[in-house]
This record gives structure tokens, sequence and C-alpha cells, in this order.
């Protein structure tokens, strides 16, 4: 069997809002747009990725939380309907996405392997989070590719931002193995915004793009510097400035995400492409590709 690969991996990250201003059918609120800036940079990050041949999709989402060790989904068909707890008004969506249970098994045989604690997650009425759903959709509205879902296992509330860090590279590293073994191409998605500062009050309507701004000059800043790395292949320098920018950014970054799918593709040297970046209620969020698939062994 040929070993398994990374076509690509995205930082996708996950408002509501996007979901919400692109009016697909499965969501049922209706919006007049907004936010195209970052809407139009998923556009290019979809042209990207189209003809590019894989069979899974593997996402890390912060808003699917566990405090007892990494989950994986561990049921084939998950359908039900996804309310943002926080943005009801935007994010009531529908949807019926197929789990690729033979991979998640398998990184999660190889993490506990590793020593690292792990559980299959096999509630046939689990509801998925809206932060996975949202990256998903947006990556691949057509919704034809199975996923593997994996928790944000937060060590940072037991121990520390830097302990957390540590184990998304453990698990990066045994996710990498995993696919190697499986012999399956997948993309990886890191589902989350980089500065998290966001607004208390919504416009009305929420769309109204003439209120939109990042909240502040600290966290555009810091958004430039992440982003800048990411461009100059300077993985490694991210990991190490990561505890500095989850506390300084009260970045989305804190969940490991961004962390996990570094690792995950050996962190790279080589350059990300930057498809687009833009505030939601004054959040800082960039849609990043590593084309790992163009990289030469
Ligand atoms: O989950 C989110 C987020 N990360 C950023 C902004 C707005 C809403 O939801
Ligand atoms: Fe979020």
């Amino acid at each position: 069997m040929a070993k398994g690969s990374i076509v690509a991996g995205c930082l996708a990250p996950h408002p509501p809002h996007l979901v919400y201003a692109e009016n697909p059918e499965q969501n049922e609120p209706v919006s007049e747009g907004g936010w195209e800036q970052l809407r139009w940079g998923y556009e290019r990050l979809r042209e990207s990725l189209e003809g590019v041949d894989y069979d899974v999709i593997v996402i890390l989402s912060p808003h699917w939380q566990t405090y007892v060790g990494t989950h994986f989904i561990g049921v084939e068909k998950c359908s039900s309907k996804s309310v943002d707890p926080v943005f009801p008004n935007l994010f009531r969506f529908n949807y019926d996405l197929s789990i690729d249970v033979e991979l998640s098994k398998q990184i999660h045989d190889q993490a506990k392997s590793q020593g690292m604690s792990v559980k299959m997650m096999t509630n046939p009425d689990f509801r998925v989070d809206y932060g996975t759903i949202v990256s998903c959709h947006m990556v691949r509205p057509e919704w034809d590719k199975p996923i593997v879902s994996i928790s944000s296992n937060r060590s940072l509330s037991y121990y520390s931002v830097e302990v957390m860090q540590e184990m998304m590279i453990e698990l990066g590293k045994s996710t990498a193995k995993a696919i190697e073994e499986s012999g399956k191409k997948c993309l990886l998605i890191a589902s989350n915004s980089l500065s998290h500062r966001h607004f208390v009050t919504e416009t009305s309507p929420p769309e109204d793009m003439s209120k939109e701004h990042i909240t502040s000059h600290a966290m555009h800043l810091w958004d430039m510097r992440i982003i800048e790395l990411m461009r100059a292949g300077k993985s490694q320098q991210i990991i190490n400035e990561m505890p500095e920018f989850c506390e300084q950014a009260i970045a989305e970054t804190d969940g490991g995400a961004l962390t996990w799918l570094l690792s995950t593709m050996g962190v790279p040297k080589q350059p990300a492409t930057l498809h687009g970046y833009g505030t939601i209620i004054g959040t800082g969020n960039a849609i990043v590709e590593w084309p790992c698939r163009n990289w030469s062994e």
C-alpha cells in the first residue's frame, strides 16, 4: 500500500458569520452578505484545492472542548441542527456528514501508544460543534468528503498554555504517523481565528460592514506578525511565540489547532499562502494554505 499523505494544511477560521453571509440552504437565518474579504479568501482557497485529489478532511476545532483527553468522533453518520450558542440569530445549520471512523481510530490508537489520554466518542446523538461545521462548509461546501473530527483537550485549564501546546505537538506527530500508515490522502484543517478580542455588542444588521474593524492596534500587530511568520515559512518560531500570542492577543490558537496543524505537517519551512484576512466582530481571521502536495520529499 502506498504511504498516506497530506495534500494541504489549512488555517480555516469558523465565525458563524461567514456561513450566515453565504446564505447556504442548510442555514435558516438570511443575510444581505458581509465579510466579503474573508469569503473571497475562502473562494481563493477553494480554487487552489480544485482538482486536488483527497480522501478525507482531518479537522481540530477549539469549540469541541474536552477536559479528560483528546476525543475523536467514532460514529459513521452525524446529522442534526447546529445552533451557535452565542449567535443563534446567525447560525441554525442543518448538517448531515460522514465520519472516517477508521482513520479516526488509527490516530486515536497511535496517540494512545504514545501515552496520550484519548477517547473514541460513540454517542450516536452527539451534536457536532459549530467550529467544525463552519470551517468544513467554507472549505468544501459540497460536503462530499468524510471527516475526522478531533476535540480540543483543554489542558491549559489544568496546567498552562505551554503544556497544552506541548500536547498538541505530540498529537500532531501521532496524526502524521497514522495518516502515513493509513495510505489515505488528507486535507488538514485548523479551525480557529487569530487574535480573539471581540466586541460585546452586535450591530443592526450584523452584516453592517461600516462597523467592522479590529478591536485594537495591538491585536492587528500580533495578527500581522503571525501571518508574516507563516508567509516566511517560520513555523518553529510561531510555535515558540505561541504562549505569548495566546496570552497577549487572547488568541483562539489557545485551543491548540494551529500548533497541531504545524506539527502534523512536520513544522514546515516552506512558505504558506495567505488567501485572505479580515475581522469579524473585531477578531482577526486569516485563511492560509500550506500546499504540502507541491513539496518534494
Ligand atoms: O467562534 C467564533 C470566533 N472564533 C470568532 C468570532 C465570532 C464568533 O465566533
Ligand atoms: Fe471560535
